[in-house]
């Protein structure tokens, strides 16, 4: 390994052990980057040097920062992170807030300090805010005046975090007050580019979260990566959407994608499928990152808003339903640009452009990664058969300090240093994946293999179905049965009709033995932060047998 700036060691030596790393590639001539490269001077000061200075860089409701303006406020709040809080290169700093320009400005302070940004979401709790703090031994935090309560009750099981500031705060000490006063240059830390810049705990379903560490180069390879190559963003483009920055597709799609290409990006707080297409129409914003989720029901009611300015749009975080797509196109012309990522790989790797969408495929490996589908010996497996998802490329999994290292990089045999992100996946002959269930959400019925993702895109195709979650249920006679949880749209009763009328459409639209023998209707499903349904309290649900 090279030069590091880092005094404060704790990340590096917390590295899996390299026999554990996955294997990367460069193979693009852009991805090979220099020895020393702090990721947030890339996207801010260089950007400045380059001339983008008086360009709009955030646009928020109350008012828009230029790049500049960015620029000297990470500055400033980089100067009270040194100088008031005693931070040192390598401490780790947690972030919480919700998507706003103090966040943003935050995190790049972070960064240019030398620090490791550990970004939380907003909704987390004390308790889960402890084992992120004791995992990765934070020592500071920035956090939003609004979200103190959660942290504060955190801190006497914090024992390493010593140093605490607010943002938009009228206190004295806030990071407000003391950003007035500090000077607006700032000397970067000059990070090699494979020192640690950011932890990112997975949004995981079960167990302890696990954090996963990404260099400053990784930051850079996501921005040079998906967009270079699917969105291909400009500098007039504007960016909106839902994923916090917390979460690694967001701090892509609502930070450093804009940044890295000159182009603005809106932050606003909270967004439900009405205020984003208003914030879309408001903003004349361009490009729009969400769950496939919100484009179902943006598409529902997309005809009373000006989407004129909307050009592309890009969904993750679970897999697109082929009508989802479908709706979507009908009622904005726009042709969705699904994409796999995980927090493990930092972003997107499997994609495409719109022009080469495939309804129910989530696109090809992009230009940089490889992709393939294996069996459970490793064994690469033919096109058209289901396997375990593999890929490898500029970025991967390191794990902080956890067992689980083993369980996604591969240890030894020829697919020694692959990620396996725990899908299930096949691929067809021309290179398209098409997803099929998480590797343990596969549903085993009466001997046959059924992925809960394709049933609910047959269900999603029937007018009444507005959300929907299939998963295995126990039953007395036939071991595990296929059972739908829906969300109906309004004027649609929870009849015995209704449970009848699905079923047949099931069985009209795919093989008639992956029909949902069981269907309870519900007002809502259990999500994630992060938009992702949580199967597992739906298999809870139907273990407890609620009906
Ligand atoms: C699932 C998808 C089908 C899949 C993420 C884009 O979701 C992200 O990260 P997470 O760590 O979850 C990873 C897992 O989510 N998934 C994500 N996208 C798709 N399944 N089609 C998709 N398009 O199970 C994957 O293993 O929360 C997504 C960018 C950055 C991210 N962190």
């Amino acid at each position: 390994m090279t030069y590091t700036a880092h005094t404060d060691t704790f990340a590096r030596d917390n590295l899996p052990p390299r026999a554990l790393w996955p294997e990367f590639l460069f193979e693009l001539p852009e991805l090979r980057y220099p020895a020393r490269m702090n990721c947030a001077a890339v996207l801010l000061d260089d950007m400045v040097r380059a001339g983008h200075g008086a360009r709009p860089a955030i646009h928020a409701p109350d008012g828009r920062c230029s790049y500049a303006q960015l620029l000297a406020q990470a500055n400033r709040i980089a100067n009270i992170l040194v100088r008031d809080m005693g931070l040192e290169p390598g401490n780790r700093v947690l972030l919480r807030g919700p998507n706003n320009p103090m966040m943003a400005a935050c995190w790049f302070a972070v960064i240019k300090a030398g620090g490791i940004a550990v970004a939380t979401m907003p909704l987390l709790r004390a308790r889960e805010l402890t084992d992120i703090v004791t995992k990765a031994e934070v020592t500071h935090a920035l956090c939003d005046r609004r979200l103190a309560a959660e942290l504060e009750a955190a801190l006497p099981a914090c024992p390493s975090l010593k140093e605490i500031k607010y943002w938009y705060d009228d206190a004295p000490g806030s990071i407000d007050a003391l950003a007035a006063r500090r000077p607006a240059e700032f000397a970067n830390v000059d990070t090699a580019a494979e020192d640690v810049a950011l932890i990112a705990f997975t949004s995981g379903t079960t167990g302890k979260p696990k954090g996963t560490m990404h260099f400053h180069r990784d930051v850079i390879a996501m921005c040079d990566c998906f967009p270079r190559s699917c969105l291909k963003p400009g500098r007039d483009d504007v960016f909106c959407g839902t994923p916090p920055i917390a979460f690694t597709f967001g701090l892509g799609g609502m930070l450093c994608f804009p940044m890295r290409f000159g182009a603005s990006t809106v932050l606003v707080e909270k967004l439900a499928p009405e205020t984003l297409l208003e914030t879309i129409a408001r903003f004349k914003a361009t490009v729009c990152f969400t769950a496939p989720t919100m484009f179902r029901a943006m598409a529902g009611i997309a005809k009373g808003y000006d989407l004129s300015s909307l050009k592309k749009c890009v969904s993750a975080g679970e897999a697109l339903p082929a009508p989802t797509r479908a709706l979507f196109r009908q009622a904005t012309g726009i042709e969705i640009i699904d994409g796999i990522g995980s927090t493990e790989m930092i972003h997107i790797f499997i994609s495409h452009t719109p022009e080469r969408a495939r309804a129910g495929a989530t696109g090809y490996a992009i230009p940089g990664y490889r992709a393939t589908v294996i069996d459970a010996e490793d064994r690469p497996c033919e096109p058209g058969v289901v396997g375990r998802l593999a890929v490898k490329g500029p970025t991967g999994c390191r794990y902080l300090a956890d067992e689980r290292q083993k369980d996604y990089v591969i240890a030894r045999g020829p697919m020694r240093g692959w990620n396996v992100t725990g899908d299930a996946y096949l691929m067809d002959e021309d290179g398209y994946f098409f997803y099929q269930a998480r590797t343990d959400d596969m549903i085993i019925a009466a001997g046959y293999n059924i992925a809960g993702p394709e049933v609910e895109s047959a269900l999603l195709a029937h007018p009444a179905v507005a959300e929907c979650g299939v998963v295995g249920a126990p039953d007395e006679e036939r071991g595990t049965i296929v059972k739908a949880y829906v969300v109906l749209k309004p004027g649609h009763p929870r009849s015995e009709a209704t449970i009848a009328a699905l079923q047949e459409h099931v069985k009209r639209t795919i093989a008639p033995y992956k029909y949902p023998r069981a269907i309870e209707f519900m007002d809502a499903l259990p999500r994630t932060e992060t938009g992702k349904l949580q199967r597992f309290r739906l298999r809870q649900a139907a273990a407890e047998g609620s009906r």
